[in-house]
């Protein structure tokens, strides 16, 4: 007799299947805290196909330790839909595969960042029926309701604005998969993952960033879309407040301090309607630090802002110059500068200070030694931080990444986009530099010029620590 845990049995509702994916186990024992975020594609388009009477049911790989536990749940299904990006791309083939094995007459219906940016190797693999590039709102309906009218491979279509989406249905993610962790997850919301008290209310305001970092430029394959008003923003966590209660909110933007009349709005109201003052985590950049250093203090003191992550990338002209960042180690120096004394005031005052989330990559090609030194200097500078370092990777969709694969350079092929910390992802790139670097081999070329405090930041293999999956 087979015999299976409460929280691990699957009630079917549906024929069809909305499968979640990432690593297996990470809904189970996860690793790490960032494994455990949902997933707003799906919650939206789930929660469009529900309002519109097509009822799904819901899977995840990450719920599930074996590729055998997700096949006995798998037989029946007429259709299966995911969202691919690259970093969940080995996944979601292997489920094609395995769903096509247990039902050959199912559809898998697919799109996604991976999707958007590299149709020409899915539509390889013959187990994708359908391949949607770019938004799905606007196209999800009618296609789950007839997909033999599309072609396999065709454009989305999205909305012109945010305020058209609806809020998302919380209750349609999938839930953590075994007790313990149930217990700490606070489902349908998120749990903590030591940047705020839990539960966690992740939210997006925005869509796109209008930078073209070469290492990212999402603008080229996200079309612009309008910003979700600043009170739907604050009426959606009231909601979710009154029903779950928040604990803290994650704005899962990719550039939150852009477009300095929402932020207004934002710094106006947020404060005087929402429940509470909810500690957030928000993306920013250097320059615009630099250009709007007021209403970036501003949103800082008066809106609770405190965990802001730059994408410092690198403290060296010569590099952030190479990734077209558009921000100098004069813009970086300004905002850490700025960031460091408010805390020291806040601090001073008894309350608790804002912290960097730092966003560094090592390993970009053409970085030398030096370079390299002036980035760990520049991370020394900051008082308050959670270092967030990663080898560079080159992602199909930005500009960088696809020169890379192109040549020939890239370590990162579709049995590997997965990433682990310290995987070597470009050819010719001395990866043993760097781990002597992030295990304190070089810290007394690195400390040249440093006060006396901020030798002291960054004990030796801290930073190695702070390496994570990219
Ligand atoms: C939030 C976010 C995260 C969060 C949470 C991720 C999660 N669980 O969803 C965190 C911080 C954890 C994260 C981490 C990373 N992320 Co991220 N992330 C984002 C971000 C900013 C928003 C994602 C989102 O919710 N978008 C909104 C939803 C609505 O869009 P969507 O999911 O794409 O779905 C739409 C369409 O794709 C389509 N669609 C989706 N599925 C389907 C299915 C069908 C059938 C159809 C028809 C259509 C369709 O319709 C949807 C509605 O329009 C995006 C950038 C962006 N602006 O989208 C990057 C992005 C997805 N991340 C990216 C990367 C590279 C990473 C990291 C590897 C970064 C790093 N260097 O460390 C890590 C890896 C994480 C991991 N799990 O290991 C890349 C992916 C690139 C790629 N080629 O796939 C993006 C695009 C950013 C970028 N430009 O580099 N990320
Ligand atoms: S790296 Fe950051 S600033 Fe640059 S394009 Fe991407 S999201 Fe925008």
């Amino acid at each position: 007799m087979k015999f299976s845990f409460p929280w691990q049995r699957h009630r079917r509702t549906s024929d069809i299947l909305w499968l979640d994916l990432g690593d297996l186990g990470d809904l189970v024992h996860p690793s790490g805290p960032h494994e455990q975020w949902q997933d707003h594609g799906l919650g939206l388009l789930r929660t469009i196909l529900h309002r519109n009477g097509i009822h799904t049911d819901i899977l995840s790989t990450r719920a599930v330790t074996s590729w055998e536990q997700l096949a006995r749940k798998l037989p029946g299904y007429r259709m299966m839909l995911m969202n691919v990006r690259s970093y969940t791309y080995p996944v979601a083939l292997k489920a094609a595969q395995l769903f096509k094995e247990i039902n050959p007459q199912g559809l898998v219906l697919t799109g996604g960042m991976h999707a958007t940016v590299a149709p020409d190797e899915m539509e390889a693999v013959p187990q994708f029926d359908r391949i949607c590039m770019g938004p799905g709102e606007n196209i999800i309906v009618d296609l789950v309701r007839d997909p033999q009218a599309f072609p396999r491979v065709f454009p989305g279509k999205g909305a012109r604005s945010m305020a058209e989406w609806p809020m998302i249905d919380r209750e349609l993610w999938p839930k953590p998969a075994h007790w313990k962790l149930r217990r700490t997850f606070h489902w349908p919301l998120e749990p903590e993952c030591g940047w705020g008290p839990p539960p966690v209310a992740t939210i997006l305001t925005s869509r796109v960033c209008p930078w073209q970092c070469v290492f990212c430029n999402e603008a080229s394959y996200i079309p612009m879309m309008g910003r979700r008003p600043v009170d739907m923003v604050i009426d959606e966590l009231n909601y979710l407040d009154d029903r779950y209660g928040v604990g803290s909110v994650v704005i899962h933007d990719s550039m939150f301090f852009q477009n300095p009349s929402w932020l207004e709005e934002w710094l106006e109201k947020y404060p005087r309607r929402a429940n509470k003052l909810w500690p957030y985590w928000a993306a920013a950049r250097a320059d615009t630090v630099r250009q709007w250093p007021d209403l970036f203090e501003a949103l800082i003191r008066e809106t609770n802002w405190n965990l802001i992550s730059i994408g410092f990338e690198s403290g060296s002209d010569r590099i952030l110059r190479l990734l077209n960042k558009e921000c100098t180690e004069e813009d970086n120096l300004f905002a850490i500068e700025l960031l460091n004394r408010i805390g020291d005031e806040m601090e001073a005052q008894g309350k608790e200070p804002p912290k960097f989330w730092s966003n560094i990559m090592l390993g970009i090609p053409g970085e030398t030694p030096e370079d390299a030194f002036k980035t760990m200097r520049m991370l020394k500078r900051m008082k308050r931080v959670f270092p967030s370092i990663s080898y560079y990777a080159p992602y199909p969709g930005s500009a960088l990444g696809f020169q890379l694969i192109a040549e020939g350079k890239s370590l990162m092929s579709k049995d590997n986009y997965h990433r682990y910390p310290d995987d070597e992802k470009v050819k010719g790139v001395d990866y043993q530099f760097y781990r002597d670097l992030l295990a304190g081999k070089y810290d007394d070329e690195i400390n040249k010029g440093l006060t006396e405090e901020e030798r002291r930041r960054g004990y030796q293999g801290l930073y190695a620590q702070a390496l994570v999956k990219a």
